[in-house]
């Protein structure tokens, strides 16, 4: 199914609204992902052998305001050509990053679902089952995107 106009202006109205706590938001999307898969913070070195608290981890909100604008990114990209498509060389090194720290399929279901709950606390004004399935949408086609380069190297 194709991606609509209405279905991109959701997304980018959110995240309008949003990058403005984006270093708060991050917080919260680490917070939640560890909330649900507690381990899945030993896949991050900076956060492994760290001995700061998470909320001052100057990498952690930058990192996680990543996945914010890449979704964000995704949606924009899905209206216009109906694909995701990232940079060659920076898609190899995603796919190569992400399989080297062992990322697996269960951590995009933890990541997603913590992406979409943080995104409804963070403007439930806005929120509606069309924003969360247009987020949805621009996450998991830029999920496949990623994975689509996540082959173990020979
Ligand atoms: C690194 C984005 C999903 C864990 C990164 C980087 C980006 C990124 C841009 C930095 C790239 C680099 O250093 O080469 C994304 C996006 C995702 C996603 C857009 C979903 C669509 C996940 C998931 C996990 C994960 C599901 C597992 C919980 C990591 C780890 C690193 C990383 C462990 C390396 C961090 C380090 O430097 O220690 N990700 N990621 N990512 N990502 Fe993701
Ligand atoms: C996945 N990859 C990199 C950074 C992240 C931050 C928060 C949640 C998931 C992430």
């Amino acid at each position: 199914k194709a991606f609509s106009e209405e279905q991109e202006a959701l997304v980018v109205k959110s995240w309008n609204s949003m990058k403005k706590n984006a270093g708060e938001l991050g917080l919260k999307l680490f917070l939640r992902v560890f909330e649900i898969a507690p381990s899945a913070k030993n896949l991050f070195s900076f956060l492994k052998d760290s001995t700061v608290p998470l909320d001052q981890n100057p990498k952690l909100k930058t990192h996680a305001m990543i996945v914010f604008v890449m979704t964000c990114e995704s949606a924009v990209q899905l209206r216009k050509s109906g694909k995701v498509t990232i940079k060659d060389a920076n898609l190899k090194d995603l796919g190569a990053t992400h399989i080297k720290y062992n990322v697996v399929d269960e951590h995009f279901e933890v990541v997603r679902y913590a992406l979409l709950e943080t995104i409804k606390e963070a403007v439930p004004d806005m929120w509606s089952p069309e924003m969360k399935s247009a987020w949805e949408e621009a996450y998991n086609q830029l999920k496949a995107a990623i994975k689509s380069e996540m082959k173990p190297s020979a």
